[in-house]
């Protein structure tokens, strides 16, 4: 029962039930946040009925923080752990706009990517295995691991002739050959559109360019990009980097990029290359995709009016990192979440209207949680800036829904 539950801790809950009814507890998810920092033991339940067990109601005077904040059993210290927790959030509790930036959240490449594992499960018998992050962001890895995936980082984890799944961030040709060696069943999650700088960098190598691959060193799409012609390609990251390369040949020199960067930033690297190589050849079609460039262009639209930025996306994750990094240089304030729970109290102090977006591999329902978490401090009202409607979507392969043969 609820005491023996919670000796030593906090309880939360989405919804109170009293004398008078029952109230919602929008604002749940912060204090939790709050109290995982402080590192106060929690139990959770979905409704608290504060007429059982001995509770303590804290009383505050925004409605929704008073409720989610009920302990019984708990040492004094807890208790005043609670009690300031709950008076930090108080203490910021207002009237609030959200600009919800548009696009945002899932692309096209990250639901193939997921619908990929989603499929798998459902058709395989055998376990289904994930070679990397599916995509980059923590909640949807989580959810597809309790739904059945097992997530490894190498095909060595992985037993001869099991199915696997590549991430969408796409792997190198020497991944691919290993694959077939040991007879795995291979379903490829890489996005279409990170294939299209694979393809290019077979075909940039083939006619004998040195190619300069602006991207993250270590980033998981630039070593399956890389893979492609590893004697021929090169990274930079930035202008300086481009001041050191001494190709073979600087008549033949070509670019391509990770598809996921700050557009601003990649055009100053292009720029130092053009700079020292006139004759830079370049992609056919811009290489950083059309999400990536979607949610900057989408942000950058309610920067200037936003006292503060929220980005959810994992700390993994390049593209979501962009977006904090781009409000950052335009002189607002930003923060990266991976959910309503890291937002931090002083974050909200002074901020009236608050920037949302989530980067390509965040999950929309994680933005509807952050809105509904701000609505426990007073009354949010949401305005959706749109630069853009995005109706792409890609097909999936059809080793995601083939029953696995004998
Ligand atoms: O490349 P990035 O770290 O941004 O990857 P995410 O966060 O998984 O987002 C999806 C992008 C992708 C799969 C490669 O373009
Ligand atoms: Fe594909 Fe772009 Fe999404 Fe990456 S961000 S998965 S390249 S659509």
């Amino acid at each position: 029962m609820m005491s023996a539950e919670t000796s030593g801790g906090a309880v939360l809950s989405r919804e109170l039930r009293d004398a008078d009814g029952t109230v919602r507890c929008d604002a749940v998810e912060l204090l939790r946040g709050s109290l995982r920092r402080r590192g106060i033991p929690m139990v959770e339940h979905d409704r608290i009925d504060t007429r059982t067990g001995s509770l303590t109601v804290y009383s505050s005077p925004v409605k929704g923080v008073d409720d989610v904040a009920l302990f019984a059993g708990a040492s004094a210290e807890v208790r005043e752990q609670v009690r300031q927790s709950v008076m930090e959030w108080t203490s910021v509790s207002r009237a609030r706009t959200v600009l919800l930036a548009s696009p945002r959240a899932f692309c096209a490449g990250v639901e193939r990517a997921i619908e990929i594992v989603e499929r798998a499960l459902e058709h395989r018998d055998n376990p289904v295995y994930v070679r990397k992050q599916i995509v980059h962001n923590t909640y949807v890895v989580d959810d597809l691991a309790r739904r059945g995936a097992t997530f490894v980082e190498e095909l060595d984890e992985v037993p001869d002739g099991a199915t696997v799944v590549f991430s969408a961030h796409g792997v190198s040709p020497a991944v691919r050959r290993e694959a077939a060696r040991r007879k795995l069943d291979v379903i490829d999650g890489t996005c279409p559109l990170v294939a299209k700088v694979h393809s290019e960098a077979k075909r940039f190598a083939a006619r004998g360019d040195t190619i300069v691959l602006i991207g993250h060193h270590g980033h998981e799409e630039v070593e399956g990009t890389m893979g492609e012609a590893p004697e021929s390609t090169v990274l930079v990251e930035t202008p300086e980097d481009v001041h050191a390369l001494e190709p073979a040949d600087a008549s033949r020199v070509s670019y391509l990029t990770q598809t996921t960067l700050a557009v601003d930033e990649t055009r100053d690297v292009v720029a130092a290359l053009r700079d020292k190589f006139p004759q830079l050849r370049e992609p056919p079609t811009d290489d950083i995709c059309y999400a990536t460039t979607n949610r900057q262009d989408a942000l950058r639209a309610v920067i200037e009016e936003s006292d503060l930025v929220l980005v959810v996306g994992s700390a993994n994750s390049s593209n979501s990192v962009r977006l904090v990094e781009m409000s950052l240089r335009m002189g607002t304030p930003a923060h990266l979440i991976d959910s309503a729970m890291d937002i931090e109290p002083h974050w909200l102090a002074g901020a009236t209207t608050i920037g949302l977006t989530a980067g390509a591999s965040a999950p929309p329902v994680l933005v509807r949680q952050v809105v509904s978490a701000l609505g426990g401090l007073g009354p949010v009202t949401v305005e959706e800036r749109t630069v853009t409607r995005e109706t792409i979507h890609f097909g999936l392969p059809a080793a995601a829904s083939r029953r696995r043969s004998p």
